[in-house]
């Protein structure tokens, strides 16, 4: 029979698949966008019926790691862990959810990489082991998230992080405009529905 503690730690640790990512600017484009280390980010959703506490999760790559502030995200919302806050609102505005953190962000590779997702207790709930050969379209040489504008989206979020679920975001859905210039902004799709989805 399962202890009391046991049946408390469920509760608060969640399973695999309750949190996924969604969506990663892992090369934003430098002359529109900026460096790196300032602009990549990653896009999480809640695929549980409830709200879920975000504190105290890892999202880490092959070398670096960072944990979670106290967040709490609602039933099928996404929010943005962004590699550095200001430079993400500065880019996007301030109307996306983002979640800050602390430790070191694991810069994501631009050749390939594996991100994961852990719970508090190191628990993985998803883990996305990308290559820039993903999104790569008939005909292109190079994937459009790889440094040109668009970010990877998952195409179905509840499916598995291969190849084939993953696609540059497309331009024809721009989230939104620069607040300044009233131009397209394609830098992918943080905070919302995947133009790909
Ligand atoms: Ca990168
Ligand atoms: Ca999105």
């Amino acid at each position: 029979m399962m202890s009391v503690f046991a049946v408390l730690l469920l509760a608060v640790s969640g399973a695999h698949g309750d949190v996924v990512i969604t969506e990663m600017m892992y090369n934003p484009d430098g002359p529109t966008l900026g460096p790196d280390s300032l602009y990549e980010w990653v896009e999480i959703c809640n695929l549980t019926d409830g709200p879920v506490q975000l504190g105290g999760m890892i999202l880490s790559d092959r070398g670096n790691g960072l944990v979670l502030d106290a967040y709490e995200l609602a039933p099928g919302v996404r929010a943005v862990i962004p590699a550095h806050m200001e430079s993400f609102v500065s880019a996007y505005g301030d109307d996306i959810p983002v979640v800050s953190w602390t430790g070191e962000w694991p810069g994501l590779s631009n050749s390939s990489d594996i991100i994961t997702l852990s719970d508090r207790y190191g628990m993985v709930l998803d883990m996305v082991p990308y290559t820039d050969q993903w999104g790569i379209t008939e005909g292109r040489r190079r994937s459009a998230a790889d440094g040109t504008g668009s970010s990877l989206e998952k195409i179905d979020i509840r499916g598995p992080n291969e190849a084939f679920n993953w696609a540059a975001s497309v331009d024809y859905d721009c989230p939104r405009r620069d607040p300044d210039t009233g131009e397209d902004k394609c830098w992918g799709t943080p905070g919302a529905v995947n133009s790909v989805e």
